[in-house]
């Protein structure tokens, strides 16, 4: 019954829709400030990594030691727009971590990535986070070192920042979707195996929505629901899509874009790799009536979501899916941009072997000095992998950027496997893709799948930014570089 549900809604939106030419740039203005700059904090937190239970195989069986912030699966802030964050992070894990805070444009130093903006935080140890929440939306945040194992097992947060000039809905839910790797036991199986770490990543077999298999959701007839959707997975890339209501894409990676029907998408569906976040807006149906929400990509249909219409007063009316308000974002001249070309590849002994920095530079020194470097050496950005094994010395830049300049980055993905490619610390365009596949949008994240070229844009904020796949066993194993921005 799902196959044949999927094939004739496939057949049904067969004809897709081009969207090269689809969605006006949603912000307006350029912000004058390149960085939000942290000023006086509004608001402070404590945060910690440790161990919690989770029954992942169900009611009966036995339950899983994940790892998670302040012993909650996904731990979830909610703040204002506006807000100055203070965020202090201990470790309470038997290992090394940092905090990453996902989408969001911050100062460099608070940006999570050890060796290159801190020093790892030791088993014990504590370190002090300003965040400032300028743009509204759904971000994340997760460690930045053994994101394979720390994430793997569950080491995630959700960061929602609300907008007061957020549209009204009549409900909203936050659907977390991830796998994990279990055994019968409830004990994990290997997060990483060469075959998978090599080709398009080794998945998760317990698939789950806020840690449990499915939700069953309720909200009033023929009123207005806003989901928060996030891809929290290691490895997997899905399809998401909507049956038995009108909706709407409202927002990518937490920017609102103008609201795209989703049956005007491709398929239907919008494509989400590991990292990626989607808003949609919908309209329920009439009482009793049902709504699914899924992930179509694999051949089974992973139906994580329904919401069913309760008694209300509402009249059913005719559904205009809200628009977002957009964030104040630098917008790239693209006239004015340089352009650069990177290309996603396996790597070559040519990768592994690329000379580093110095061994006397102070980043070289701190990234021996940590243990987050995978083990072997497969994949590579233009012939330069991120050091794994006996190589830690840290990779030259991938390219020195101008402060407050505007760049234009080619991404051409010449591997057998689809990429989800994530910038630090930016908000960047997507402004092509070879596929046409892709609306005009900003994002933090693009999927760029096997033989495509996307083209993002952006303004440089200084810093030092990482730039790497995001199936954390091909970031770790190499699909990571990094640019220098002064
Ligand atoms: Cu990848």
């Amino acid at each position: 019954m799902h196959t044949g549900a999927r094939l004739s809604r496939r057949a049904f939106l067969g004809a897709g829709a081009a969207l090269g030419v689809a969605a006006a740039f949603a912000p307006s203005r350029v912000s004058e400030a390149r960085v939000p700059s942290v000023g006086p904090i509004t608001r402070s937190i404590a945060l910690s990594a440790g161990e919690t239970e989770l029954r992942l195989l169900g009611p009966d069986k036995p339950p899983t030691r994940i790892l998670a912030y302040d012993g909650e699966p996904f731990r979830t802030i909610r703040a204002k727009k506006g807000d100055r964050l203070e965020i202090a992070f201990d470790n309470r894990m038997h290992e090394g971590s940092t905090v990453h805070w996902h989408g969001i444009r911050l100062p460099n130093e608070y940006d999570g990535v050890p060796t290159l903006t801190q020093p790892l935080v030791q088993p014990g140890g504590r370190f002090v986070y300003r965040v400032p929440l300028d743009d509204p939306g759904t971000f994340f945040f997760h460690p930045h070192c053994d994101e394979t194992g720390q994430a793997g097992r569950g080491l995630a947060g959700v960061l929602i920042v609300e907008d007061e000039r957020d549209p009204k809905f009549d409900a909203e839910f936050v659907l977390v979707l991830k796998d994990w790797r279990l055994a019968e036991d409830g004990g994990f199986l290997a997060l990483s195996e060469p075959d998978g770490a090599s080709k398009a990543g080794t998945f998760g077999a317990t698939r789950t929505v806020n840690g449990k298999p499915a939700e069953r959701l309720e909200a009033p007839a023929n009123g207005d629901v806003r989901l928060r959707i996030l891809n929290i997975d290691s490895t997997r890339v899905m399809d998401i899509g909507v049956e038995g209501a009108p909706a709407a894409l409202i927002a990518v990676d937490g920017h609102a874009l103008d609201p795209i029907p989703m049956d005007d998408l491709p398929d239907g569906i919008w494509r989400m790799g590991p990292a990626q976040r989607i808003d949609v807006a919908l309209r329920m149906p009439g009482e009793g009536g049902t709504v699914r929400i899924g992930d179509y990509r694999a051949a089974e249909i992973y139906e994580f979501a329904t919401i069913t219409a309760q008694p209300s007063r509402r009249a059913a009316r005719r559904f205009h899916p809200p628009g977002l308000p957009a964030a104040r974002l630098p917008r790239p001249d693209l006239k004015r941009a340089e352009q650069l070309t990177f290309t996603l590849q396996q790597a070559t002994d040519a990768a592994v072997k690329e000379a580093g920095l110095p061994p006397d530079d102070p980043l070289a020194k701190a990234l021996i000095d940590s243990l987050c470097v995978g083990a072997t050496a497969y994949w590579a950005i233009d012939q330069q992998a991120w050091p794994t094994g006996a190589q830690r010395k840290l990779p030259a830049p991938l390219a020195r950027l101008k402060a407050g300049a505007s760049y234009r980055v080619v991404i051409k993905n010449g591997t057998r496997f689809p990429h989800p490619i994530h910038l630090h610390g930016h908000a960047f365009q997507v402004i092509d893709s070879s596929s046409k596949r892709l609306p005009r949008h900003w994002a933090d994240t693009v999927l760029v799948q096997s033989g495509e070229t996307v083209e993002i844009a952006f303004v440089a904020a200084p810093g030092d930014w990482v730039f790497h796949c995001h199936i954390l066993e091909h970031m770790e194993t190499g699909m990571m570089g990094w640019f220098r921005v002064v």
